[in-house]
């Protein structure tokens, strides 16, 4: 409820590090009141009442959408902003060669100056939220600050927030620190920095969600990574789901995909008739935080609650689980509406309508050469929607991983299905990760972008080191899991896709898990294992042979191109750039010689 400007006046908690924090962002940022946030349904319904009234929400059709709402925001305020995200590290060495740096103090200097009087006239939310099951060791507890009642309402679906949040942090002071503001939203005062030695995010002039919800990027990949390499961990941008068998055995597997790679598709996947009796679960669709249990396995939790997903191209081919999971209590940012108060985007099923009213709210007529949604238009949906979402979310030491899967996009060169030699090889797979351009907004498109564990702009400390510790973390797993490269986007000469994908991945999905397994044989290539003739179950698939095959070829010309173009990669990562990962790549060239 709404307290005294000090901060103070909360029955919520008497921590003081917390309370001593809050005063002093107040004391900053001077707003007219502060709300401290319980996570109740009241709370929900008194703010998403107040975000309606004030125009920040737009109710939707309740017959059509109950529970959901629209929300536009600034049209210069639609992506997160890599070139004014900051790592803010004492040395810039620590954050490295792929992150932006910025001095700490030069980075409080210039935030405080903007964040200074900030929420004059507004209303400070104090957001405590946990990220990971409630009660799990692997969980992370985080506060954010911030001024924006779409933050309020998005962080309510993503993690878990109020007053749970609050006694599992009791009265220590190990929390994470974000102050956000939305300022004026002008671009040249637009600001992600990060300080990880700190364990502090400072974010000021966007509302959207990557730059604005700080329990995702921010403290889940990009502090997490930092977390992660001091205290021996994981934090990566992988989904995570369990392969349940006809026989109800669960094998999950992680997966590691660049953006435009249909992660979220690939998470909530429904295998196609022929596999009938096998059913996947969605762990989750975005972050997994991983660690070593006592079995000596890898253990992995979602630290999210909800997704934060791509509208366009989502429909009931692609992902009928999502439209599923969206169907209720969600919120849209940038889709465009319907004549009837629903919802649409490029890519949904059906006829395209006549009119509609577009992601900035004018008027749209059917044949436009503009797009009715922004093309990164999203949803904000509870985890607890989705029809297959595992029963172990919740599980305090997360579920037990086989098998890590690394995914590009790539019309040529890279197989649809590799399996590494061993642990050093996979992450060789993993760092070597790249993705093809799609979208006409980067210039060039299908040029490759690499990206290792598509963690690019996620890792939150120097690349090279990164790399280094997924090389170290080897001697802490006593069973690790098998490591696999796969490429659902082969093209043929006719530039046509070779493979089906979607559901029809259940095919190599069962091909890698009976790997894991060891429960089925394997042919060696100076690449890795691939399946034997007749090891890919390809019955009940009305495609030609030939396409499988040209899926699944290797080209030794190209691969020769391929790893002169890593090597460049691995040489610009450099100093502490790991000499395994080159030797890894002499070795394949020494193969192919
Ligand atoms: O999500 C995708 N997946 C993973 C699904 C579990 N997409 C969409 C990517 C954009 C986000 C894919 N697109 C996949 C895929 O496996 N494969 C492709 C390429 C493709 C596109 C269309 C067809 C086939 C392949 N259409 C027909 O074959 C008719
Ligand atoms: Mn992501």
């Amino acid at each position: 409820m709404a307290s005294q400007i000090d901060g103070t006046a909360t029955t919520l908690t008497r921590n003081k590090a917390l309370l001593d924090w809050v005063r002093d962002c107040a004391a900053l940022c001077q707003p007219d009141r502060i709300v401290w946030c319980d996570g109740s349904e009241a709370e929900k319904e008194r703010l998403t009442k107040h975000a309606v009234d004030t125009g920040v929400l737009i109710p939707l059709n309740p017959a059509k959408r109950p529970g959901c709402y629209l929300h536009r925001s600034n049209p210069n305020d639609v992506a997160r902003v890599e070139h004014l995200t900051f790592i803010c590290t004492k040395t810039q060495e620590a954050a490295g060669p792929t992150n932006n740096w910025m001095a700490p103090e030069e980075a409080y200097g210039k935030l405080t100056k903007l964040f200074h009087g900030s929420m004059k006239g507004r209303t400070m939310y104090v957001i405590p939220y946990v990220m990971g099951p409630l009660g799990s060791p692997l969980s992370r507890v985080g506060l954010e600050i911030t001024d924006s009642v779409y933050v309020v309402l998005n962080m309510r679906i993503m993690t878990r927030m109020g007053k749970p949040a609050l006694d599992m942090l009791g009265d220590s002071n190990d929390f994470n620190r974000g102050l956000h503001c939305t300022g004026d939203l002008n671009p040249e005062r637009r600001y992600i920095c990060h300080f990880p030695e700190d364990n502090t995010i400072w974010s000021f002039g966007s509302g959207y969600g990557g730059n604005a919800l700080l329990g995702k990027k921010c403290l889940a990949l990009r502090i997490g990574s930092w977390l992660g390499k001091d205290e021996g961990w994981f934090a990566e941008h992988m989904l995570i789901l369990g392969v349940e068998s006809p026989d109800g055995h669960m094998t999950y597997v992680t997966g590691a995909f660049p953006s435009a790679c249909g992660k979220t598709n690939f998470a909530m996947m429904i295998p196609p008739k022929r596999f009938a009796k096998w059913k996947v679960w969605t762990v989750g669709d975005d972050i997994a935080w991983m660690r070593v249990g006592k079995d000596g396995r890898l253990w992995a939790v979602n630290p999210e609650n909800g997704y934060f997903g791509v509208a366009p191209g989502t429909n009931f081919g692609s992902n009928p689980n999502a439209m599923k999971t969206i169907a209720r209590d969600t919120i849209f940012t940038n889709v465009a509406m319907t004549k009837d108060g629903d919802v649409w985007w490029e890519g949904m099923d059906g006829e395209v309508p006549d009119e509609l009213t577009d992601w900035q709210g004018r008027p749209w007529k059917k044949g436009s050469t503009e797009k009715a949604a922004h093309p990164n238009s999203r949803f904000t949906a509870p985890m607890t929607n989705n029809p297959v979402l595992s029963k172990h979310v919740n599980d305090p030491e997360g579920v037990p991983i086989s098998a890590i899967v690394f995914g590009g996009r790539r019309a040529t060169t890279v197989p649809l299905v590799l399996q590494s030699f061993n642990w050093a090889h996979g992450v060789f797979l993993g760092a070597t990760l790249g993705s093809e351009t799609t979208a006409a907004a980067t210039g060039k498109v299908g040029v490759v972008r690499r990206d290792p564990m598509a963690m690019l702009p996620f890792a939150g400390y120097n690349m090279g080191e990164y790399l280094q510790h997924w090389l170290d973390m080897q001697e802490k797993i006593p069973y690790p899991p098998k490591l696999f490269q796969v490429n659902w986007f082969r093209k043929g000469k006719d530039g046509k896709f070779l493979w089906p994908g979607f559901g029809e991945n259940m095919r190599v999905l069962k091909w890698i898990v009976d790997r894991a397994h060891v429960r089925v044989g394997g042919q060696e290539t100076p690449f890795g294992w691939v399946p034997k003739a007749g090891d890919l179950d390809l019955s009940g698939l009305d495609i030609p042979a030939e396409k499988v095959d040209e899926a699944t070829h290797i080209d030794a010309g190209e691969w020769k191109q391929e790893l002169t173009e890593e090597a460049d990669f691995f040489e610009m990562l450099g100093k502490f750039s790991p000499e395994t990962l080159q030797l890894q790549r002499k070795l394949l060239l020494s193969r192919l010689d």
